[in-house]
């Protein structure tokens, strides 16, 4: 009896300790062994292009057709294309190719999340681009050619990706909006606003005209410190020192919608917005009504008083 207490404590502190990855096969592995090569467990092309799966299970890594890389995780990971030459325009024109998923379990409005993957520039591609991110979204996502979606975290624009020895991360925090549950990797702008170049003396011949990056371990993981706020004050004096010269509010939620309506003591409209970072500095000396809608469906409503001296 004793013994069996003693393991459910153990168990209990290692859930704890560690914070849920909401990626499923996150380590991009074919799981069901008899599969491999063909169906990768859980992730998906969302463009229907020719996303490489690549696994020492079919002896693809760490040698392959687009250079030598060891796994970050596992024995296996993701191989994509996220930009095309000039030279394969006329064959492959905006060609671009994502590794896409559906998490386990949607993320939680104005909750704070970690988003990480590591990636690794293939050596045998001629051309380096300086776009690669990743999307979540509340729907399936998916399109041809160059999908249409802004990520949510990405590698700096200007900064081109060419590191083919190390694995390297992209990650970034994410404020959710709740029910984002589909998440995709790649380069999501078409090819004016991606910028590339060729940099390499000698290429491969199978990526010889295009960027080729290997992905590997994706993270989404919740930060069970955050806690959401919205301040709203009840006092302005607007006399130029720097402290509750005008009236807004303080938070570290982003609104997908919002409204404020500020109304003086006879019920006239004296403001209104539909900014979060307004800012009202008071018409006169008084007590004002206002109202702020987030989201459609949160409303606050109080009163501030305008001090003017
Ligand atoms: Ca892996
Ligand atoms: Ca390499």
């Amino acid at each position: 009896m004793k013994i069996s207490l003693t393991f459910f404590l153990s168990l209990h502190c290692i859930f704890c300790i560690h914070a849920q990855n909401l990626v499923p096969n996150p380590s991009i592995e074919f799981l069901t062994p008899y599969r491999c090569p063909y169906l990768i467990d859980n992730w998906y092309s969302p463009n229907s292009e020719t996303t490489d799966f690549l696994s020492a299970c079919s002896g693809q890594t760490p040698v392959n057709y687009f250079g030598i890389q060891n796994p970050f995780d596992g024995i296996g990971y993701c191989g994509i294309r996220t930009y095309s030459g000039p030279e394969e325009w006329s064959v492959y024109p905006q060609y671009r190719e994502y590794l896409a998923v559906k998490l386990i379990q949607p993320l939680e409005r104005d909750s704070k999340y970690k988003v990480s993957f590591k990636y690794s520039v293939a050596e045998n591609a001629g051309y380096t681009c300086d776009r690669l991110g990743i999307v979540l979204s509340e729907d399936p996502i998916q399109g041809s050619g160059v999908l249409n979606y802004m990520p949510q975290i990405e590698n700096p624009t200007g900064i081109f990706l060419t590191d083919s020895v190390n694995w390297n991360t992209i990650s970034g925090d994410y404020i959710a909006n709740g029910g984002e549950q589909f998440i995709a990797i790649g380069n999501f702008y078409p090819d004016n606003q991606t910028h590339a170049m060729y940099y390499k003396a000698n290429p491969g011949i199978y990526a010889k005209y295009y960027t080729y990056v290997y992905i590997d371990y994706v993270e989404i993981v919740k930060d069970p410190d955050y806690i959401p706020y919205l301040l709203i004050p009840n006092l302005v004096t607007a006399n130029g020192d720097q402290m509750n010269d005008s009236f807004k509010i303080s938070t570290n939620r982003n609104f997908t919608a919002f409204e404020v309506s500020i109304y003086n003591c006879w019920g006239a409209k004296v403001f209104e917005s539909t900014s979060q970072t307004f800012e009202w500095t008071g018409d006169t000396m008084g007590v004002y009504y206002y109202q702020i809608t987030t989201n459609k469906s949160n409303t606050y409503k109080g009163w501030v008083h305008v001090i003017k001296q």
